[in-house]
This record gives C-alpha cells, sequence and structure tokens, in this order.
C-alpha cells in the first residue's frame, strides 16, 4: 500500500484579510499533515488562494484596482500567515495561476466531452458573499418581503445565459458513495446533513456566468467564465497535477487525500466535488472532513459587528505556539467554539506554564545546575518507570485511533494526562532531597524524566512545533531524527544540555 498522504485546507477568499477561522482551519490541517509526518507517510499539504469571482471583482472595484492586482496583494498577505502560523504546506496555490487555469479547463472540457455540462438559462437567487446558488426553500424571509441565507447574508435575484453541470442525474450515485464508504464524511452528524440534502433531490447546477469578466474563460465558449466554485475546487487537483496527462510523480498523492473544510462549505465539498469527478471519470478524494465555526465571545464574528479577531494579533500578544494549543484544545474538533481571552490565558497559564513548562524547567536546570548539563543514565527501571514506559506505549496505540477519527482535542488531553503521571512521578520522588541521601536514585530519577520529557517533545510536535523543538534542542535531539516508530530508540544519555530556558512566561488576567 502507498504511503502517501495528501491533506488541503480550503483556498481561502482574497476579497478580505485572514481571521481567526482561516488560522484554525490552517493550524488543524497542520497538526494533521504533521502527525502523518510522524507516522512515517510521505505528507504533501497544500493550501491557497481563490481569486476568480463576483466578490473578487466587488471587492477591486470598491478598492479602485483591477482585481488581479487585489489578488497579488492579499493573496500575499495569506502566504505571510502560513510562515507566521508555522504551517508545514509544502504549496501554496493561487487561483489565477496557469497551472491551476490548465486544469480547470481540463475538467471543464471533460465534462463538457461527456455530455455533462449543456447550455440554458438561469434565473433564481445568488449570494455573492458565498458565491451559491440557492433555493427559495433555503433561504429566510424578511419581514419587507426579502430573502437572507441561513447566515444572515444578502442574495439577488438573476437571470443570464448559464451552461449547467447534469447534476440532478448524479443523486444515487452519490448516496452510494456516501452508503459504501460512511469515513467520506465526516463528522457523522454532518454526514447524516449532505445525505438528507442529497435525498431531498438535486437540481441541476449553473457552472458559468455571463454578467461579469473576473474568471477563467470556458473552452468551448468565451462568453461565459466557470462558476467560481467549479474552477476552485480543482485547486486540489490542480497541486499535484492530476488534471491532465502528464506522468508527474506528484499525481500519486490523489491516491489518498483529505480536504478539511468549515462546515460552510461542506456541500460544495461533498455533493459537487464528488459528482464534478465522478461525471468526468476521475478518482474521488478519499475524505472530506467539516469542523465548526468559531464565535468571538459568544458573537458571530463579523466585519459589520467589529469583532474580526486578527490572528497576527493574538499570536504577537500570548506567542504562536500558545495559540495553536488553545485553538486545537479548546474545541472538540468538528464542534462549533468560542474564543473567549479569558479562557486562552487561563489554558496558557495552567496546561503550558504549569504542568508542561514547570516539568521541564524544573528536572533539566536540576541536570544544568548539579550535573554540569549532562543527561545521566537510566540505572534501573522498576513499576514505577515501567508505568510510564507503559503509558507512552498506550498513548501511540491510542493516538492512532483517535486521529484516524480527527479527535485532535482527545489526543491533546492524552498527551496532558501523560505530562500528569510525569510531574506526579518527578514530585513523589523528590529528587532535591534524593540528592543529598541517595544519589543513584537522584540520577535514575533525573534520567527517567528527561527520556519522558523527550516523548513529551515528539508528541506535542504536531501541537506546537516550536516548543517542541525548542525541548528537543535543549536535549540534544534533532528535529529530523524524531518519529513515532523511533520513539523508544531515540538515546539522549549523556547528551550535554543546551542552556535551558522557561518555555512559556505566566500571562496576568
Ligand atoms: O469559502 N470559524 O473561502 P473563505 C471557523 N474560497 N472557520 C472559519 C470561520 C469561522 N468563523 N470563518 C472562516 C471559501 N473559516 C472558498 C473556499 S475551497 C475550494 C474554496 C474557515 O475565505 C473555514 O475553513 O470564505 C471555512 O470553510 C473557510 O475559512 C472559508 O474561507
Amino acid at each position: 500500500m502507498s504511503n502517501k498522504f495528501y491533506i488541503t485546507t480550503p483556498i481561502y477568499y482574497v476579497n478580505d484579510r485572514p481571521h481567526i477561522g482561516h488560522a484554525y482551519t490552517s493550524v488543524a490541517t497542520d497538526f494533521i499533515a504533521r502527525y502523518m509526518g510522524l507516522n512515517g507517510y510521505d505528507v504533501r499539504f497544500q493550501t491557497g488562494t481563490d481569486e476568480h469571482g463576483l466578490k473578487i471583482q466587488k471587492a477591486a472595484e470598491a478598492n479602485g484596482i483591477e482585481p488581479l492586482q487585489l489578488c497579488d496583494k492579499n493573496s500575499q498577505i495569506f502566504r505571510d500567515l502560513t510562515k507566521s502560523l508555522n504551517l508545514s504546506n509544502d504549496d501554496f496555490i493561487r487561483t489565477t495561476e496557469q497551472r491551476h487555469i490548465s486544469g480547470a479547463s481540463y475538467l471543464w472540457k471533460r465534462l463538457y466531452e461527456r455530455n455533462q455540462i449543456y447550455l440554458g438559462e438561469y434565473t433564481g437567487w445568488y449570494s455573492i458573499n458565498d458565491e451559491t446558488f440557492y433555493n427559495e426553500k433555503d433561504l429566510l424571509k424578511q419581514d419587507d418581503g426579502s430573502f437572507k441565507t441561513l447566515t444572515g447574508g444578502p442574495v439577488e435575484w438573476i437571470t443570464e445565459e448559464s451552461y449547467f453541470f447534469k447534476l440532478s442525474e448524479w443523486s444515487d450515485k452519490l448516496l452510494n458513495l456516501y452508503k459504501n464508504n460512511p469515513n467520506f464524511i465526516s463528522p457523522r452528524s454532518k454526514r447524516n446533513e449532505v445525505i438528507k440534502f442529497v435525498e431531498s433531490g438535486l437540481n441541476d447546477l449553473s457552472v458559468s456566468r455571463t454578467s461579469f469578466k473576473w474568471g477563467i474563460k470556458t473552452p468551448n465558449n468565451s462568453a461565459h467564465i466557470m462558476y467560481v466554485w467549479l474552477d476552485a475546487l480543482t485547486c486540489y487537483t490542480n497541486g499535484v497535477d492530476y488534471l491532465n496527462d502528464s506522468k508527474n510523480d506528484l499525481r500519486e498523492f490523489w491516491g489518498n487525500v483529505v480536504h478539511i473544510v468549515g462546515k460552510d462549505i461542506l456541500r460544495h465539498h461533498a455533493v459537487y466535488w464528488p459528482a464534478f469527478l465522478l461525471a468526468a471519470d476521475l478518482d474521488l478524494p478519499t475524505k472530506i472532513f467539516a469542523h465548526g465555526w468559531w464565535t468571538n465571545e459568544g458573537k458571530k464574528i463579523s466585519k459589520s459587528l467589529g469583532n474580526v479577531i486578527d490572528p497576527i494579533e493574538i499570536i504577537n500578544k500570548y506567542g504562536l505556539d500558545q495559540f495553536r494549543y488553545f485553538l486545537l484544545r479548546e474545541v472538540p474538533f468538528g464542534n462549533d467554539g468560542d474564543f473567549s481571552k479569558n479562557t486562552l490565558i487561563n489554558r496558557i497559564n495552567s496546561d503550558l506554564v504549569n504542568d508542561l513548562g514547570n516539568l521541564c524547567q524544573r528536572s533539566l536546570t536540576m541536570i544544568e545546575k548539579k550535573l554540569g548539563s549532562i543527561v545521566p543514565k537510566i540505572i534501573n527501571k522498576g513499576n514505577k518507570e515501567k508505568a510510564l514506559d507503559q503509558s507512552i506505549d498506550e498513548l501511540l496505540v491510542k493516538s492512532n485511533e483517535i486521529i484516524n477519527e480527527f479527535k485532535i482535542h482527545i489526543y491533546i488531553k492524552h498527551v496532558w494526562d501523560h505530562i500528569g503521571k510525569v510531574n506526579k512521578y518527578f514530585n513523589d520522588h523528590k529528587p532535591w532531597e534524593l540528592e543529598k541521601n541517595d544519589k543513584d536514585k537522584f540520577l535514575n530519577v533525573l534520567a527517567i524524566t528527561t527520556e519522558q520529557i523527550k516523548n513529551i517533545a515528539i508528541f506535542i510536535y504536531p501541537i506546537m512545533p516550536q516548543k517542541s523543538e525548542k525541548i528537543l534542542n535543549t536535549i540534544g535531539i534533532k528535529k529530523s531524527q524524531i518519529s513515532f516508530k523511533e520513539i523508544n530508540n531515540i538515546n539522549i544519555e549523556g547528551n550535554k544540555l543546551s542552556a535551558v530556558n522557561h518555555l512559556f512566561n505566566r500571562i496576568k488576567l
């Protein structure tokens, strides 16, 4: 079996600046990419920006610049964010790049050749905000007779010549796909919503626009541009060169693909995307995972409410890994979550400063001060020490099951349970007393604790890569050495510690 693993974030619209929601999806995807890397997979991780469509054209007009100028400027801000978040992405795709345009056009041609696209006229509701066509039954009627989307966005009535994709022909095939692959859509509650939606009957989907210009021209008719979702979804295949007839090795990644998305765009990924691929006789992704929605101190995040959270501000104020930890630990992956400064600060002070930071600080400074910074040798392992080894073995097995189901917060909880055990081991043995009356035991307790700190550093790598590397660096291990398979074979005995510094600072409430 191939050990390739390809994971993607959505590509983000460049009409505006990134906010906490974008950061969340990207950090969660980075967690899984790094975890799978530690687990021996050959990982490819793609993110990028979605740059066509009416929403972008209007934003450019509002700024008095050309769409491409706006895209260049804002795409760079999203690219910079990948660095600020320390993402391990291998690719950053833009839909204005030629490789993307070629791929999207290739898919269109395949659909057209297979008689899956026909010319007609679209009359109905459209949301520029979501770039989505809506049936009236899926909208909310306002007191003044107008309609809004479920998230409160405006819709407009449009009538224009349009190509249609024969989505209605694919309902049964899609339902079979969901039935035969129960894990194709996760979590389960979201899967059920998609199934209900498809069961309620699918209309053919308008897949081209003629009333504006900012998009990819359809290959068979230059008066039409592709519907931005048909264009955008192909970014996933285009990043691995799958939508053409090339023999590029990257294409192998299309054999094992996970799309991480927010619940707002699950329908596009779990219905439209597989339908396009099935209709074009192309391979499907393996899984689509939809996570929940963040609010700010209990309120919906929106520009008009002025409560948009800038991830860079949080990072500058509290630290990157503290932010990553909070995002991943606070909310069960898949559920909605609320951002609150107090909760963030409490998490930093209790889980990071007290639990992890103190453990490292207290034990490693003891080695620094009392043993000339040399990690002592393990002399023996009694029941207490063996229990710690067993806890790590169990964690290795459990975490595979947990991450298979994308339960990132449970993984973190288990890692922190282990940190709790190591703290207890250290405290119960009181090495500061042993130093005077039982030197061997003193050395053994420090050796065992350092071995466990090494294990912990490996387990926290997907969550907090910088802090993980900082610990590994302090105890003399290179990042390239770490993997779950080798975790028990990484020897630290006799290593010289580099200067021990605090990992986290306590924050005042
Ligand atoms: O939809 N909470 O782009 P987009 C959690 N270009 N996640 C959130 C969030 C929130 N409050 N707000 C945004 C698009 N997100 C399309 C995607 S893919 C082929 C095209 C995250 O800029 C979440 O992942 O509107 C959501 O799905 C995505 O940002 C939407 O980003």
